[in-house]
């Protein structure tokens, strides 16, 4: 309808109710996230809030303005007029987001690398993460410190030979595969992801940690948990039938605990 203040102002109504709800549900922590389970983790979790408050706080003005305009220079039956726009406003709100975009990317650099390019300390436990449709198999080196050499001829699932261990290499003798992953709490933990088939992904909430897995890749990954429990790891790439089946656990366990979970793995 032709000069009609109604329809307008019903947009700009339902726009900002739309911004209070969402307001409404970040603010009540409807989508929190459970508690962090590394010193890194709780960093991410400070990083990921700048970041909410940033992009929060340009979506009300986006939306408001949205609003506004769309009351403001409702059709009032007048003929419609061009405009170039305004060049100072384009240049300033390219900077603005410029800045901001760059400026938390450099904030989360160092987090980020945390996890993945900063030297592994020398005392880590290394266990290696073998992804395959739709399972997880983690290795331990065992007593010796070493993994054996695997062989993809070698892959044999039914015989007990999920990632092909070489069994003429000494090394791989004492490896240990399990499908859950066990860890000591308050020790370095590097991980070394690899897949066997498709691109797979390992992903646990309570360590803020996400990596693919991709096939002819083995991807380092490094976290030092400081809280006991059991975790989800799941797999957040969609690769195949069984993907919402795809699984594991990763267990926090204190120092005997683990030390006994090594003992009852080495006698199988
Ligand atoms: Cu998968």
């Amino acid at each position: 309808m032709r000069g009609s203040a109604a329809s307008a102002l019903l947009l700009f109504i339902a726009l900002t109710i739309l911004v209070g709800l969402t307001i409404f549900l970040f603010a009540t922590g409807f989508f929190a996230a459970p508690p962090p389970i590394t010193p890194v983790g709780v960093r991410i979790d400070h990083q990921y809030n700048l970041t909410l408050y940033a992009t929060g706080m340009a979506f009300v003005l986006a939306q408001l303005g949205l609003g506004w305009a769309v009351f403001r220079y409702r059709d009032r039956g007048q003929p419609a007029r061009f405009t170039r726009g305004n060049a100072v406003l384009e240049i300033a709100w390219t900077i603005v987001t410029a800045v901001v975009f760059l400026g938390l990317g450099g904030l989360a650099a160092r987090s980020w690398a945390q996890s993945r390019i900063t030297k592994v300390p020398t005392d880590a436990i290394r266990v290696e993460v073998t992804e395959q449709q739709f399972v997880y198999n983690f290795r331990y080196p065992g007593p010796d410190g070493k993994f054996g050499r695997i062989d993809p001829e070698l892959i044999s699932a039914p015989t007990g030979n999920p990632l092909g261990i070489d069994p003429n290499d000494p090394a791989g003798l004492d490896d240990i595969v399990v499908s859950t992953l066990t860890v000591p709490v308050n020790h370095p933990i590097e991980l070394l992801i690899r897949s066997q088939d498709v691109v797979h992904n390992f992903f646990v909430r309570e360590l803020r940690l996400q990596q693919d897995a991709v096939p002819g890749m083995t991807v380092p990954l490094q976290f030092t948990p400081d809280r006991l429990g059991r975790y989800y790891i799941v797999c957040t790439q969609l690769c195949g039938m069984g993907h919402n089946q795809m699984h594991s656990f990763l267990d926090v366990v204190s120092d005997a605990d683990y030390r006994e979970f090594l003992t009852r793995a080495e006698a199988r």
